[in-house]
């Protein structure tokens, strides 16, 4: 699943490491090679044109009239070029800007002048990293660097994916984008973002390390670096342990995050009336009746699906109501909720001994 179809640099282009690329890429050579034409047919007439109607002794120039058909012509068929490179750039740009559903969400939070990245697992760094051939959606907002530096308009800006948005003080903007290709590429901010007052006092060394420049230049020392790494790196990289005030506990773990995500709509005491949602205790392990007709065992498959994908089975009777997906919790956290739901069952015991087992690998 790591086969690269990204490619290197050329003379006029950045490698291309996104799905986007070769769609931006193809519409940029697209729009060269029509400028090119043009710049061929335009100047070409115009030092033909000088040099055939050249002043010339005894001869007296006659200026000619209009041709209605010709400025016709050469002012609308430009418009069925207009037309392409519009439906290609709004094509390109509305891809970019519709994640797909299953996209991992990473959070980026620009300041004057640095970035930071949540990654999933709520790991947070002043690095991207993402593994390839998974789509990623990055959510971003602007936030003050301190009492003297206020949330500032930035660009997320990553050439090698051919993704760039704006962050908006106020608001969150998004982007998405699969990476195609591993290695690290640069990330800028495309958004001039200021200059600190202090920056005159600094010196050299203060203003760059390792031929970069560091955030105390400014707008253009704010740099950062997208890792793109393989579905194997990545697990390793954005695994979430078990806090270790739990000891171990994974139950008591799944409590809580049960406490943080679900109690709005699901209670789970054997006997009470449900709320929003069924009622959970007694759930794993037991057959669930679903919307439509037919049933289905609770085990630990459906139990995952149920969190992550809660449309993909509706339990009769609460068909009006819809729970929201939880796929952006990280796989270990949706485990702990489970077993803590298969420890509140009279039959959990199996679904249980499965994820401790799955924990052993
Ligand atoms: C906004 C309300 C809401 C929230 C929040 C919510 N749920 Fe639900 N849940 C529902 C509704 C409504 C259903 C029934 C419809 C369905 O199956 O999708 C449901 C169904 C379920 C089911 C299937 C139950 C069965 O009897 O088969 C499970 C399991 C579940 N939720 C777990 C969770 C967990 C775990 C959380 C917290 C991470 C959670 N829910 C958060 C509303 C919610
Ligand atoms: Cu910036």
């Amino acid at each position: 699943m790591n086969d690269q179809t990204g490619y290197d640099a050329t003379i006029q282009l950045p490698e291309g490491a996104s799905t986007l690329a070769p769609h931006v890429d193809s519409l940029y050579y697209d729009i060269y090679w029509i400028s090119v034409a043009f710049f061929v047919a335009i100047v070409g007439c115009m030092v033909w044109f000088a040099y055939r109607f050249r002043r010339k002794k005894g001869v007296k120039s006659k200026p000619p009239g209009h041709h209605t058909a010709l400025e016709l012509f050469w002012t609308f068929s430009p418009l069925l070029l207009l037309g392409y490179m519009f439906h290609q750039g709004f094509d390109g740009f509305m891809r970019m800007s519709i994640a797909p559903e299953n996209a991992l969400n990473i959070r980026a939070e620009a300041r004057q002048w640095s970035w930071t990245f949540i990654h999933p697992s709520g790991r947070t760094e002043g690095e991207m990293t993402v593994p390839i051939h998974r789509p990623v959606r990055v959510i971003m907002s602007s936030h003050p660097r301190g009492a003297s530096s206020p949330a500032v308009l930035h660009s997320f800006f990553v050439p090698a994916l051919r993704v760039k948005r704006d962050i908006v003080p106020g608001m969150y903007t998004s982007l998405w984008f699969e990476a195609t290709r591993l290695g690290t590429y640069d990330i800028y901010c495309a958004e001039y973002c200021g200059l600190d007052p202090i920056r005159g006092e600094l010196t050299d060394a203060q203003l760059h390390a390792n031929g970069r420049p560091l955030p105390s230049s400014g707008h253009s020392g704010m740099l950062s670096r997208l890792h793109v790494v393989s579905a194997e790196e990545w697990v390793e990289f954005d695994r979430v342990g078990i806090p270790a005030r739990f000891n171990g506990d994974h139950v008591a773990w799944g409590e809580e995050i049960f406490g943080q995500h679900c109690t709005a709509c699901h209670v789970i005491e054997a006997g009470q009336p449900a709320t929003v949602g069924p009622n959970l205790a007694n759930v794993v392990g037991y057959d669930q009746p679903l919307a439509g007709g037919g049933s289905h065992m609770a085990d630990l498959d459906y139990m995952r699906e149920s969190i992550r994908e809660p449309g993909a089975a509706i339990v009769a009777g609460f068909e009006s109501a819809a729970m929201p997906s939880f796929s952006s919790l990280p796989e270990a956290n949706i485990d702990a909720l489970i077993q803590y739901l298969a420890s509140r069952s009279d039959r959990g015991a199996e679904v249980i001994a499965q994820l401790e087992a799955s924990r052993q690998e």
